[in-house]
């Protein structure tokens, strides 16, 4: 029996690699290093791997001059942040699977093993390859029963940003999790060298409050945002050096498109699966959207600071909610609160002045919240409470992070001078410019703007008011 063999019948595949080299380690036996990469030290065949946040890139046993993998399909249980885990579907252990690294020229053979209740089929998502590898169930292979073992082989003739995931009861198997990323270098090394690359797939899932499994049959109503399986504040953060040149390559195998937005830079849209573009393609972009089935890669050059790096969608950076609820921003829920306890003790109107005071709440422990259900907003930073979750990490950049080093550096500390302060408490501070009509003691409170700010008042008959614009005019 093989050592990986034995390894796996050990239950050792429900670990991530690290911890898997770990084990190999303490337990004193030989093992060769072959289709282990380490992020931030070149191969032998001289390309940078890449650097999977929350993830892990599957090794390889080469083979006759063929580099063979082997995918387990099977159900995980999978934690999105603490607080929140589920029975999920996924591979080796996983979800996303891992990421699968080769380089432009080489030899693949994928072994396949459906350790599901139900059969399954893999596809290589814009990899270039013969009709027959391509993994579509009924139309190019017969399904992989549970139990099964199939072998997928091709040579790679390109490269790129690329995607794994079945194409066989698609719906329920993607809702679960099954899908991973599939890098491909180029075999003649970057046109530019890239000194980390992150691989991020994103993904969406409809975890509903108190529940333990994603509901494969919703279509828009999801509940979780997450960036390798993993929502904020459990997703790893990016890290880099000073200066660095960052890549990160990002996959969306949701049922959203997600505008992705990196704080503190211009980056570079410089590549896809259709492989890493010409130089003069390149474009410069705050947000770049990664549509549903889309590979986007990105980079920049690292300046330093803690960066937000996430989904422009306001709800995707946000955790769990009901959906289809009243209203109640600006409600003085009083009276209601006291009605609603008689029937559900303990019960807290919330969202009069917005949502914001949820995670205090929840952190505060006055609210308990369903069983296995994250806040809408968890995770502290240096400022107190963030105001995010979901598909939202941070880039830190640092000048004495080490090349290679993906550790996380802890909170960024600024420079004097160099952080927005408050310098008045006075709402009437500064007597700042406006138009409109403001919510206020003589309104029906209402914050409508006013049309006819020039037609109402008899004409420019010096009045303030409201206006205060007209002021600047006279
Ligand atoms: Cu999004």
């Amino acid at each position: 029996m093989k050592r990986r063999n034995f390894l796996l019948a050990a239950g050792a595949a429900m670990l991530p690699a690290t911890t898997l080299t770990r084990v190999m380690a303490e337990t004193g036996h030989e093992h060769h290093n072959e289709g282990e990469t380490t992020p931030g030290e070149r191969t032998d065949q001289g390309y940078m791997p890449v650097h999977t946040p929350n993830g892990w890139t599957l090794p390889y046993e080469m083979n006759n001059g063929v580099k063979e993998f082997h995918l387990v399909a099977e159900e995980i249980e999978h934690e999105f942040a603490p607080g929140s885990v589920a029975r999920c579907w996924g591979y080796n252990g996983t979800t996303p699977g891992p990421t699968i690294e080769a380089v432009e020229g080489d030899k693949v053979r994928i072994y396949v093993t459906n350790r599901l209740p139900e059969y399954t089929s893999v596809h290589w998502h814009g990899i270039h390859l013969p009709s027959g590898m391509d993994g579509v169930k009924g139309v190019t292979q017969p399904p992989i029963h549970p139990g099964e073992t199939f072998v997928y082989e091709f040579e790679l003739n390109q490269h790129g940003t690329h995607m794994y995931h079945p194409h066989a009861d698609e719906m329920v198997q993607m809702a679960m999790g099954m899908m991973g990323m599939f890098i491909i270098h180029p075999k003649d090394g970057e046109i530019e060298p890239v000194d980390r690359d992150y691989a991020i797939l994103l993904h969406n899932w409809a975890l509903h409050p108190g529940t333990r499994t994603p509901d494969p049959s919703i279509m828009v109503d999801f509940d979780l945002w997450s960036m390798n399986s993993k929502v904020f504040p459990a997703i790893d953060s990016l890290v880099a050096k000073t200066g660095e040149r960052v890549r990160v390559r990002m996959g969306n195998l949701s049922m959203w498109n997600h505008p992705m937005h990196v704080h503190g830079v211009s980056f570079e849209v410089t590549g896809s699966d259709g492989g890493r573009w010409p130089r003069e393609q390149w474009r410069k972009e705050t947000t770049e959207i990664v549509a549903v089935g889309q590979t986007r890669d990105i980079e920049f050059v690292a300046p330093p600071g803690d960066w937000a790096f996430h989904c422009h969608m306001s709800h995707h950076t946000m955790n769990p909610m009901g959906h289809g609820i009243a209203n109640t921003l600006g409600v003085d829920q009083s009276g209601l609160e006291d009605e609603i306890r008689t029937l559900l003790p303990g019960y807290m109107a919330m969202g009069e002045h917005g949502m914001a005071d949820h995670q205090d709440h929840t952190d505060g422990g006055h609210m308990r919240g369903p069983e296995n259900t994250l806040p809408m907003g968890m995770g502290q930073g240096p400022f107190g409470n963030i105001g995010m979750g979901g598909m939202f990490t941070l880039i830190k950049v640092r000048d004495d992070q080490e090349p290679g080093d993906f550790s996380d550096p802890g909170w960024y500390w600024h420079p004097d001078g160099e952080v927005a302060r408050r310098v008045s408490s006075d709402p009437d501070f500064g007597n700042p410019v406006r138009r409109g009509k403001v919510a206020g003691a003589d309104s029906d409170g209402l914050p409508t703007p006013s049309r006819d700010a020039h037609g109402g008042h008899g004409g420019h008959g010096g009045h303030g008011g409201h206006n205060g614009h007209e002021g600047h005019n006279h």
